[in-house]
Formats: structure tokens, C-alpha cells, sequence
């Protein structure tokens, strides 16, 4: 009889989880850190920007207090055998207005403590440049990614922590969700949110190629190590069949493909020139430029938490919450946040990018955001939480099934953190709970879920534990 092969990750699989430096360190003036765009941002991505006042409430100023408690966080980490740990190096700690020759010592012995910590579990740090922050003397002085000098400022950051890091971190990533700027471009390229679409698409071009020059210099000053993108990677089904919403699904896709395009294959693909033509946007690339971009990265990141439809049809209505606005997908359940649950639109999604591209792939971020009750025994009983990562994870092994390369998989937020578009404390992602609430009360100690135990479960046995959609794991009861 013929054996069935059992459906595997690979081994040495990266199982582990995300942060960004932002939503998780506090400490906003600690060592010498200067202002960030998140702490312009009180009120997350969606509240749009403000001018800082000392006495005004950001609770991203302590959030869960990272920056000092990392070794106890770390130490649970292990503690679910995590092989990969994503975080972001504020850029703000290091140069703290963003334009200083020398870096800021203070900063950098910080991010040597934190490595040394996850390396000593055995942990491999996975490290994000930029995650939402760039330093806001940059946005003041100079206009921000607007303005060219920054590829040169940002270069200088970048080359700085490589050398620095070069014996501790192999995997680096440039910019987070580098399209989010499409949506808010206060908060990818510290435009003004009402600036018109030719200067985003003018900022975007210089953090690409700012991008392209890191992916050079990690290259040349580590060159056993990996440097990938990262994109927020939504992918539209067309409404019905019909093939307005067939061509819109297309032309939907395209704004964010366009990234991973420009970072893994180094040039602008052929579908931009119409797009440019038909919207007026004309580009300062310069022929410098073109050959810097042909510095491609290794692998190809991307955060996913939902699926979203394309339709040309004016009266179909939005779902709320969240910037993207998909229009609703009648077939799948919304979290509390209206972000449409699709495990199988990973599947398909990790199976469209690697036909395109054929390279590795990293899932850097996946998970649910969700209200948590403490019950009166203190436990908390997040099943819903295990089952929306369940269900992904087993698509996640049909995907490299399929024949998906997938080098790892970091679930967001693997301990409660603010969440990034509306500075909540309440939208939470965590195996461990932090208690604190919206408003900045609470004792910041930390609690396992039932989450805990399960992810744990899933990481030791490399993924056997999972079960089927709509089947109850027998240690997840
Ligand atoms: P929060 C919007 C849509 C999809 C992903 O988001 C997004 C955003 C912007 O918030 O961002 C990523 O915390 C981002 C993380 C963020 C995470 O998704 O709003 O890279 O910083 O926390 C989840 O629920």
C-alpha cells in the first residue's frame, strides 16, 4: 500500500514572533532617542499626525515598556522555543534627529544588549530598519523621504548598524510595509497626509532606491547575511466574475506587487508607465538611481491579516476599520476591527508570489487583534486567537506543500503591544498578556494565555499539532 507522505515544515523553519520598536520599547526619550513620526502620532496611523506636546498623553511614550523588560520577555520567548524573533531598531535612538555624523552610543549599546539576549536562547534576531518611525527632525528639516538627501541619511543609519551588528543579526529587513505609504504617508515617508499622489509616488522612489543602497551595503559588510523587503500584501479577489472587477482586481494587486516587483526584480515594471502617464506623475529617476536599484534583495517579506474584493461598482459599501477599506467579502467572518479573516487567501497568496518571483519567502507578520477577558482563576482563554493562527498556519503548510519555498514565520505581536493603526492597548495579538489598558493604567506584568502553551505546542512539533479548519486540537481544549 502506498505510504501517504505527511504534510512537513521544513527543518530549521524560523517559528517565532514580530514587534516594532514603536509599539513595544516606550522609553521615547530615553539614551538620548530623539522624536520619532510614531510620537507625532498619538492616536496611531488612522489619527493622523500632530505637534508634540511634552503633557500630551501617547501611550506609545511607555507602551509595554520593552526597553526594559526585554530580558524577561525574551526568557518567555524561549520559553515557546521561538528560533526568530522580528523587531525594528528605532532609528531615533541612533541618529536622534536623523541628519548627525555620528551616531549616538547610547543608542546603539542598547540594541547590542537586546541581540546579546535573544542570541543567548538561541534566537535569531530577524531586524526591521525602519518600522513607522523615521526621526522627525528629518520630516521638520528636510521634508522627509520628499526630500533626495535622505537616501543619504538613511544609508549612513544603515551602514552604521551593520557594522555594528554584523556578528549578531543575519537577517535584516528594510522597510516595513514599505506600500502602507499609499494609505498613510505621514507614516511611511512624513509627507502630509493631504499631499497630492506624484509626491508620494516621488518619495516612494527614494526610499526604494534608499532601500536598494541598504541591501548593498548589508551585501557588502555582511555577506553571510539575508536582507529582504516588506509589504503589506493584501490581495484582491474581483467581486463577481464580471471583468471590470475581473481587470480592477488586477490593477488593485499591481499597488502593491509594484514593490515587490521594484525590490526583487530592480527595475520599475512596464504597468507603471500607464499608470504614471494616465495620473500625471512624473518622476525624478535619475540613471544612478536605475542602477542602484538593481541591488535585489534575497528573500521577500510581507505582513498578512485579511483579504480584500475589488469591484468597479460605486454602491458597494466599505468595511470599516482599517486603512485599506476592502470592499466586504460576503463569504468570510470580519474580526471585531472589520479586517476579513481568509486562511486560504494566504495559500493562494504565497503561491502567486513565488510563481512570480520563484524566491523565498518570510510570513513576518500574521495574527488576530482581539479584546481578551481575564477569567476570575486569571486565565485567559483565547481560542478564538488559536484558531484564527491555526487555521492560517495549516494553509501555510498547504502553501509550502504546493512548493512554496518559506524560510520562516513570525506571528505579530507574540506579546500584547499598542497596535500601530489606532494606538490601542485593547487590540491585542499576545500569546502573553500585559496589563495595561487604553488610558495607561495598569501594572505592566505580564500573564501567559491559553495561546501559550498551544503556539509552544505548534513550534516543538514543527507544525504536527495542527489541525485541519473546523477540527478541535486535542491541546487546544
Ligand atoms: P494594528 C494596516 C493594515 C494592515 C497592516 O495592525 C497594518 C496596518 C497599519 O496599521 O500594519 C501592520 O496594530 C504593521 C504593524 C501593525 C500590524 O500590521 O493596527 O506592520 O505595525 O501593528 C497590525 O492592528
Amino acid at each position: 500500500m502506498r505510504k501517504t507522505m505527511k504534510k512537513q515544515f521544513p527543518e530549521n523553519f524560523l517559528w517565532g514572533g514580530a514587534l516594532a520598536a514603536n509599539q513595544a520599547e516606550g522609553a521615547y526619550q530615553t539614551g538620548g532617542k530623539g522624536l520619532s513620526i510614531s510620537d507625532m502620532q498619538p492616536y496611531g496611523v488612522i489619527g493622523g499626525s500632530m505637534e508634540r506636546n511634552t503633557d500630551d498623553f501617547n501611550i506609545k511614550d511607555i507602551s509595554i515598556d520593552f526597553y526594559h523588560r526585554y530580558p524577561d520577555d525574551i526568557a518567555l520567548f524561549a520559553e515557546m522555543g521561538f528560533k526568530c524573533l522580528r523587531t525594528s531598531i528605532a532609528w531615533t535612538r541612533i541618529f536622534p534627529e536623523g541628519d548627525e555624523e555620528v551616531p549616538n552610543e547610547n543608542g546603539l549599546a542598547f540594541y547590542d544588549r537586546l541581540f546579546d539576549e535573544m542570541r543567548k536562547y538561541h534566537i535569531q534576531p530577524l531586524i526591521t530598519l525602519s518600522h513607522f518611525e523615521m526621526p522627525y527632525g528629518l520630516v521638520k528639516k528636510y521634508g522627509g523621504w520628499g526630500n533626495r538627501k535622505t537616501i543619504e541619511f538613511f544609508e549612513r543609519y544603515a551602514r552604521t548598524v551593520f557594522e555594528r551588528y554584523k556578528h549578531k543579526v543575519k537577517y535584516w529587513l528594510t522597510f516595513n510595509e514599505i506600500n502602507m505609504s499609499l494609505f498613510s504617508c505621514f507614516t511611511g515617508v512624513g509627507l502630509p497626509e493631504d499631499s497630492e499622489i506624484q509626491d508620494i509616488y516621488q518619495a516612494l522612489h527614494y526610499q526604494l532606491v534608499a532601500s536598494a543602497k541598504a541591501v548593498k551595503a548589508c551585501h557588502e559588510i555582511i555577506p553571510d547575511a539575508k536582507i529582504g523587503n516588506m509589504v503589506a500584501a493584501t490581495s484582491y479577489y474581483p467581486l463577481t466574475c464580471h471583468p471590470d472587477d475581473v481587470l480592477e482586481s488586477l490593477k488593485k494587486n499591481r499597488e502593491s506587487l509594484f514593490f515587490f516587483d521594484v525590490q526583487a526584480r530592480g527595475y520599475y515594471p512596464s504597468y507603471m508607465t500607464r499608470l504614471f502617464k494616465e495620473q500625471n506623475i512624473t518622476l525624478d529617476i535619475t540613471d544612478e538611481d536605475q542602477q542602484a536599484l538593481k541591488e535585489t534583495v534575497d528573500f521577500l517579506s510581507l505582513s498578512y491579516y485579511m483579504s480584500c474584493c475589488a469591484t468597479t461598482d460605486p454602491n458597494m459599501v466599505k468595511s470599516a476599520g482599517n486603512m485599506i477599506n476592502p470592499v466586504e467579502n460576503p463569504y468570510l467572518a470580519s474580526s471585531e476591527w472589520g479586517w476579513q479573516i481568509d486562511p486560504q487567501g494566504l495559500r493562494y497568496l504565497l503561491n502567486t508570489l513565488y510563481d512570480r518571483y520563484q524566491m523565498p519567502l518570510f510570513i513576518v507578520e500574521n495574527g488576530l487583534g482581539a479584546r481578551d477577558v481575564i477569567q476570575d482563576d486569571g486565565s485567559i482563554i483565547d481560542d478564538y486567537r488559536i484558531q484564527y493562527l491555526n487555521d492560517h498556519l495549516f494553509q501555510v503548510r498547504e502553501a509550502i506543500e504546493d512548493g512554496v519555498q518559506l524560510l520562516g514565520y513570525t506571528s505579530w505581536g507574540p506579546i500584547d503591544l499598542v497596535s500601530a493603526s489606532t494606538a490601542e492597548m485593547s487590540k491585542r495579538y499576545g500569546f502573553i498578556y500585559v496589563d495595561r489598558d487604553d488610558q495607561g493604567n495598569g501594572t505592566l506584568e505580564r500573564r501567559r494565555k491559553k495561546s501559550f502553551n498551544w503556539y509552544k505546542d505548534v513550534i516543538s512539533s514543527n507544525g504536527n499539532i495542527l489541525t485541519a479548519p473546523g477540527v478541535k486540537n486535542e491541546n487546544s481544549q
